[in-house]
C-alpha cells in the first residue's frame, strides 16, 4: 500500500525530517534495496514536486562514506579521535554499568539527555527525547534554543501559532517579512510571495542586512539589530495618533489595547528613528501604506527570537497587525507558526502522566555552564546526546568543550556522524537516516500531515532514536508497554489519542495516511481563516495586548523595548561589531555542513560579510583573513567586503563544523549563552565582536 510500483523501481513515501517550516513531502525511488532516487512529492500543494538545496542532494547523506555504521569505545583521550569498534552487547553493557553506579550515588537525576532537532518526527523525535527520560528520571532539559521568546509571545497575545494558510498569501497586497529569511529557511513559501506580487502585493524585508529574501522584495529597509521593539512600537503609536487604529476590532477582540496605546505613546516617531536607524518619514509611510493596504500580513519568525531583548520585541512586533485591524482577514494577520493547529496531545507523545516529574530542568543554552556545576544538587555525570550537536550548535563552545573534557563525565552521543560532538564521547552509536526510519510529522509552515514510511534497511548496525529508546529501556528492566511499541505503533497511538483532543486532525485515517504519506487537516469552522471567529484560545479568550499571564512570571505585561544585556553601556570608542549568524542557505543548522558539495556551494573558505566601512578603519581587505574575537572565544573566517550589511554588523551563516574550520573553532565560541528576557531563550544574534585582521 505504501509504494507505487515500477518494473523494479519501488516510490515510497515520506517527509523530510528537518527543522524547517516547509516539511516536505518526498518520494524515494528504491531499487534492489538501494536509493536511486529522492524527489518532492509532486501532488503536494507546498512541496509541489521540489525541493530545497540541501535536502535535494540527501542521498548523498545517506550514503556518505563517513557515516557510522558501528558502536565506537573511545581509546585515547577525550576529544583525540581514537576509537575502536565494539558489539552493540558491548555499548549497552558499559552504558548500564556506568549509569547504575550513577544512580546508586546520585539518583537519575545525574544523567542528561540532550537532544534537539536532528528530526522533528513525532515519533523519532518528540516520544524519543521524552518517554524514556522520564521513566528513568533523569534531569529534564529547557528546549529554549529555537523559539522559546516566541512561544512566550504567541501563546500569552494570540493563545498559539494559527497562520493563514500559505496559499492564501497569492491574494494578500502587503507583506512585511520581519525577522526572516524565507528564501533560505521555508524556500516552498516563495512562489507563492512571488504569485503575490505577481497580483500587485507590495512585499517589504525588515532585516539588519540585505538577506536573500530582501533582495527579491519590492523593498528593504534595514534596522539596527535588536531595536525591532521600538520600531513596533513607533508603528503603534501612529496608528493610534493618526486615527488609524482599528478602534472597533480592537474593542470587541482585544484586551489592554488602552494600556498598549499609552505605552506605545513612549515611542514617538524621532524616538523610533533615533533607536532603530531609519528614518522618521520612512517608518511613518510604511504605517501609512501597511495600514491602507488590504488584505495585509506581517510573517516574522526566528531572527527577531535571537537577541536579549526577544521576548518583548517579539510582542510589540505581533501586535502591530492586530492594532491595524488585519487579523480575522483572509491573506492577511499574522504568519509566525501554523503548528497550534497541528498540536499533537503532549501526553500522547511523552506518557508523563504515567511517569515521574522530572527532579529538576536545566536550560539547555546554559549547556557548557551546566556540565561545569551550574546546577542545584548533584552534579550532571552522564550526558546522552542525539539529534544535536551541541559542540557546534549550543552557544559558548569554550565552556561545553571544558564540560566534555571531565574526566567524570560518562558521555554517550548517538549519530549518523563524527561530529563535533560525537568526537568527545566515551561511547558512540550509529543512528539511521530518515529513510531509514518510520515516522508521523506535523508541520509549522502548513497544514498537512506527513508519514515517513522506512525506504530501505538501516546500514551496518545503526538504530533509529526510537528502536534506542526501547533497547535502554529493557536495559534498565522497564517493562511498560509504551516503552516497547514499535515505531509504527508509537505512530498510530499518537495520532489516535490527538484526535481526541485536537479536532483538527479527526478526519484523518492512519492506514490512509501511510498510503499516501500525507493528508490535509480539516480545520475547524471559523479558525480556517485564523481568529475570524474572534476567538483567541488565550486566558481571556481575547488576543491580550496586555497579557496579563505574564506578572505571575515577573514579566512586564505590556511589550517595551531595552536593548540586550549585551549592547548596554556601549563606550563611545567601542570597536566592537555585532554578529548576526543567522541561518546559511546550504545547511540546516549544522546538519549537512558536513556535505562537502554543500560545504562548497555556501563557500569554502567560510566568509564572514564586513561593511567597507568598517572594513577601512580595521585595515581589512576582501579575502583577508579575519579573527573573530571576545572574551569567550574566538573563530577565523575570510572577509567579504559587502554593502548587504551595515555599518556595525558583520554577518556568517551559523552551522560550520569546528573540526572543519581554521584552530577547530566554529563561530559559536563567541556566541553569549546569557538568557534572553522571556522563555530564558537562546541570544546569539546579541554578540559582539572584534574583528581584526589576521596572518595566515
Ligand atoms: N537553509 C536553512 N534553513 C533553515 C535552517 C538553516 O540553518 N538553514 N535552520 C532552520 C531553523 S533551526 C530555524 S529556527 C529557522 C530560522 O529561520 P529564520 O526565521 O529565517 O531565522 P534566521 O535565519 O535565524 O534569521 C532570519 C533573519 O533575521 C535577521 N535578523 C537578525 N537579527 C535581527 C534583528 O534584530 N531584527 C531583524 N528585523 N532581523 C534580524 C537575520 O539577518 C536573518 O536574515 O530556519 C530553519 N531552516
Ligand atoms: N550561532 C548560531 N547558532 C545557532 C543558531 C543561530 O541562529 N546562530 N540557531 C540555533 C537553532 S534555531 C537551532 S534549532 C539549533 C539546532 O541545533 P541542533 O539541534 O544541535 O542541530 P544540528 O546542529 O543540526 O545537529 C543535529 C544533529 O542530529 C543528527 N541527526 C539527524 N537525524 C538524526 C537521527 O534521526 N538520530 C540521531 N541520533 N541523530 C540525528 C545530525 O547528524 C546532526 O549532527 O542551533 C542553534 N544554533
Ligand atoms: S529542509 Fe525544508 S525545504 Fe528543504 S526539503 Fe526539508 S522541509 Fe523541504
Ligand atoms: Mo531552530
Amino acid at each position: 500500500m505504501t509504494t507505487t510500483s515500477q518494473p523494479d523501481i519501488q516510490f515510497i513515501r515520506g517527509a523530510c525530517p528537518h527543522d524547517c517550516p516547509d516539511t516536505c513531502s518526498v518520494i524515494t525511488g528504491v531499487q534492489n534495496g538501494r536509493a536511486i532516487s529522492f524527489e518532492g512529492n509532486p501532488e503536494h500543494p507546498i512541496t509541489r514536486g521540489w525541493l530545497c538545496a540541501k535536502v535535494r542532494p540527501y542521498l548523498d547523506r545517506v550514503y556518505h562514506e563517513e557515516r557510522l555504521l558501528y558502536p565506537l569505545r573511545r581509546t585515547g583521550p577525550k576529544g583525540s579521535g581514537m576509537w575502536e569498534r565494539i558489539s552493540w552487547d558491548d555499548a549497552l553493557a558499559e552504558i548500564k554499568a556506568n549509569w547504575e553506579r550513577i544512580i546508586a550515588e546520585d539518583g537519575a537525576q545525574a544523567i542528561l539527555p540532550y537532544s534537539y532537532s536532528g528530526t522533528l518526527g513525532a515519533v523519532q523525535g518528540s516520544a524519543a527525547s521524552s518517554r524514556f527520560w522520564l521513566r528513568l528520571g533523569a534531569t529534564g532539559l529547557e528546549r529554549s534554543i529555537c523559539d522559546a521568546a516566541a512561544s512566550v509571545g504567541i501563546k500569552a497575545t494570540y493563545g498559539g501559532g494559527f497562520a493563514p494558510d500559505l496559499r492564501d498569501v497569492v491574494d494578500c497586497k502587503f507583506l512585511l517579512i520581519w525577522g526572516t529569511n524565507p528564501a533560505s529557511t521555508s524556500p516552498h513559501s516563495m512562489p507563492f510571495i512571488r504569485e503575490a506580487q505577481k497580483n500587485g502585493c507590495h512585499v517589504v524585508v525588515i532585516d539588519p542586512r540585505r538577506s536573500l529574501t530582501a533582495r527579491s522584495a519590492d523593498e528593504y529597509i534595514p534596522i539596527k539589530p535588536a531595536t525591532d521593539a521600538a520600531l513596533a512600537l513607533g508603528m503603534i503609536n501612529l496608528l493610534f495618533e493618526e486615527g488609524l487604529a482599528d478602534k472597533a476590532w480592537l474593542e470587541a477582540n482585544t484586551i489592554g489595547w488602552r494600556d498598549l496605546r499609552d505605552r506605545a505613546a513612549e515611542y514617538p516617531l524621532d524616538k523610533a528613528a533615533e533607536i532603530t536607524g531609519i528614518p522618521a518619514e520612512k517608518i511613518a509611510d510604511l504605517t501609512r501604506r501597511f495600514a491602507a493596504a488590504n488584505p495585509a500580513q506581517l510573517k516574522t519568525n526566528d531572527g527577531i527570537q535571537r537577541h536579549g531583548n526577544s521576548g518583548q520585541t517579539f510582542r510589540a512586533v505581533i501586535a502591530l497587525p492586530a492594532v491595524a485591524g488585519k487579523i480575522g482577514v483572509k491573506a492577511g494577520g499574522l504568519t509566525y507558526s501554523a503548528s497550534g493547529f497541528s498540536a499533537w496531545d503532549s501526553d500522547a507523545i511523552t506518557h508523563m502522566s504515567d511517569a515521574p516529574t522530572p527532579p529538576r530542568f536545566v536550560n539547555m543554552n546554559r549547556l557548557g555552564a551546566v556540565l561545569n556545576g551550574e546546577v542545584a544538587g548533584p552534579p550532571i555525570r552522564s550526558l546522552f546526546v542525539f539529534s544535536a550537536n551541541p559542540a557546534t550548535s549550543t552557544p559558548n563552545t569554550a565552556l561545553i568543550l571544558k564540560g566534555l573534557l571531565r574526566d567524570d563525565l560518562f558521555t554517550v552521543v548517538h549519530e549518523q556522524f563524527m561530529t563535533d560532538t560525537a568526537l568527545y564521547a566515551d561511547i558512540v552509536l550509529p543512528a539511521t537516516t530518515q529513510l531509514e526510519q518510520e515516522d508521523i510529522h506535523k508541520a509549522s509552515g502548513h497544514r498537512f500531515i506527513h508519514y515517513n514510511n522506512q525506504a530501505l534497511d538501516p546500514p551496518g548496525e545503526t538504530v533509529s532514536n526510537w528502536d534506542l529508546m526501547r533497547k535502554l529501556s529493557a536495559l534498565m528492566g522497564f517493562d511498560e508497554p509504551w516503552l516497547h511499541l514499535d515505531a509504527r505503533q508509537a505512530a498510530e497511538e499518537i495520532l489516535t489519542r490527538s484526535q481526541q483532543s485536537n479536532p483538527n486532525l479527526r478526519g484523518i485515517c492512519f492506514d490512509e495516511l501511510r498510503a499516501t504519506g500525507v493528508a490535509e487537516m480539516k480545520i475547524t469552522p471559523g479558525m480556517d481563516i485564523p481568529f475570524a471567529d474572534g476567538i483567541f484560545p488565550t486566558p481571556s479568550g481575547k488576543l491580550e495586548l496586555r497579557a496579563d499571564s505574564l506578572i505571575a512570571e515577573g514579566l512586564d505585561p505590556l511589550p517595551h523595548y531595552a536593548p540586550p544585556k549585551e549592547f548596554e553601556d556601549r563606550p563611545a570608542n567601542d570597536d566592537r561589531l555585532i554578529l548576526i549568524s543567522a541561518a546559511s542557505h546550504h545547511f540546516v543548522s549544522s546538519s549537512m555542513a558536513n556535505q562537502p558539495k554543500l560545504e562548497a556551494k555556501e563557500g569554502l573558505p567560510p566568509r564572514l560579510d564586513i561593511h567597507p566601512a568598517d572594513a577601512a578603519t580595521r585595515g581589512i581587505s576582501d579575502d583577508c583573513d579575519v579573527m573573530i574575537a571576545n572574551q569567550r572565544g574566538w573563530a577565523v573566517l575570510k572577509a567579504r567586503l559587502s554593502e548587504e550589511t551595515q555599518p556595525g554588523v558583520v554577518v556568517a551563516p551559523k552551522g560550520r563544523w569546528g573540526q572543519r574550520s581554521p584552530g577547530g573553532h566554529g563561530l559559536n565560541w563567541t556566541t553569549s549563552d546569557d538568557l534572553g528576557d522571556t522563555g530564558r531563550h537562546a541570544t546569539f544574534h546579541s554578540n559582539l565582536v572584534t574583528v581584526t585582521p589576521v596572518e595566515r
